[in-house]
């Protein structure tokens, strides 16, 4: 199930004897959390409440084994195809078989480089200024590129499977329950962390308009439902400091300076098997280790928020430019979960599709076919960033 492995795989130097004992104890304290089984739902249709109030508590719950092999499949099919399409080095039109490359047709934000092994946001002013401190980079093989592709914003413009991914009955219910039947997208990425290569993302905390709002709760800025497609281990995951969604906005330098190390001593990493699907807090502290390991992690994140949370909000600045909010906006932007319903419906005919209702009451029809495919180009542009 693994497309090929990259080269040899370095590793932490002088403190990899660290990171081994901390990759250990946080993959125990993490397996000794109540927040992880299968999806369920009350005979009603509610994600099980057990569910709601782990993930309420800690600000992470891992549904086991939710995306089957079929869909799996055909995930990994169209990474290979974008692995493909990639530009030849960063900057270049052209992927490795002189094909115009992936994303160069795009106005919107799509492919993020770093070097290998590198920490590109950590103790920069980039998305503002949110994660303050770098990462330890680990030294890269002789042989490695100069720079690597590590995420992908926009990706459902590059991927049926990743689009037909966003429309899942249960996720979309799941959706629901946690943000309302209303709710909205936020956006959707994938991570792509190649053994030996892929780069860290520093500790840092998403959402930057809702700190200081009046009603400000644990989950105003939204979710990510994080979906492994191989399964994820302590030296590739991402971390979390379980609990730090319900504290607001952290002091990181302090917190890191007070701690000695970035290996913060209460984190733990999302320990996942492929096909699950990790329902992750925005506001938790997380971030990600360089990965030295010998195992690729692909996630792709499908953002969620409350309508409440961005109606009539001044938002982006981060994912696209900024801009008011409203209906309209709003409406267009969710056209994608209307495509992925319909690009599922195609795909698993047998499948109840899931009745997403901000679009059910329309007239407008949404189907996905060749003209839609064209038309998503940049639909990126319109996320919902908070
Ligand atoms: O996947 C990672 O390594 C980082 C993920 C992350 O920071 C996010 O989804 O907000």
């Amino acid at each position: 199930m693994k497309v090929s492995q990259v080269g040899s795989c370095p590793d932490y130097g002088l403190h990899e004897a660290d990171m081994q004992t901390y990759y250990r104890d946080g993959e125990k304290r993490a397996l000794e959390l109540p927040n992880r089984g299968p999806l369920r739902f009350t005979k009603s249709g509610e994600l099980h409440p057990e569910i709601v109030e782990a993930w309420s508590e800690y600000g992470f719950y891992v549904l086991e084994g939710v995306i089957g092999p079929e869909e799996l499949a055909d995930i990994e099919q169209d990474l290979k195809g974008i692995l493909d399409s990639l530009p030849v080095r960063k900057g270049s039109l052209v992927d490795n078989n002189g094909r115009p490359a992936l994303g160069t047709e795009c106005e919107g934000p799509n492919l993020f480089w770093s070097k290998p092994l590198g920490d590109p946001f950590g103790g920069t002013n980039l998305a503002a200024g949110r994660h303050p401190v770098k990462m330890f980079e680990p030294m890269p093989a002789e042989s490695a590129p100069t720079e690597v592709v590590y995420l992908i914003l926009g990706v459902l413009q590059f991927s049926d499977a990743c689009l037909r991914l966003y429309g899942h009955p249960q996720l979309l219910a799941a959706a629901a329950s946690l943000n309302g039947a209303n709710f909205v997208p936020f956006n959707e990425a994938m991570f792509i962390k190649k053994p030996g290569l892929g780069a860290s993302v520093a500790w840092h905390q998403d959402g930057v308009i809702h700190w200081d709002h009046p009603e400000w709760d644990h989950a105003i800025h939204g979710f990510t439902f994080q979906v492994l497609l191989y399964g994820c281990t302590a030296a590739n995951a991402v971390w979390v400091v379980p609990g730090s969604h319900r504290l607001g906005k952290c002091d990181l330098v302090s917190l890191l300076e007070a701690n000695g190390s970035e290996r913060l001593a209460n984190a733990v990493p999302y320990i996942c098997g492929a096909g699950d699907v990790v329902i992750h807090n925005r506001q938790m502290v997380h971030g990600s280790f360089a990965n030295t390991s010998p195992d690729w992690r692909v996630s792709i994140t499908l953002g969620f928020h409350r309508r409440t949370s961005v109606l009539g909000v001044q938002g982006g600045g981060l994912h696209n430019v900024r801009a008011m909010y409203d209906d309209k906006r709003i409406r267009e932007r969710s056209k994608m979960i209307g495509y992925g319903i319909d690009a599922r419906r195609q795909r698993f005919p047998n499948e109840v599709p899931y009745v997403y209702r901000p679009l059910a009451e329309s007239e407008e029809k949404i189907h996905w076919n060749d003209e839609t495919r064209r038309a998503v180009r940049d639909y990126n542009l319109l996320d919902l960033s908070i």
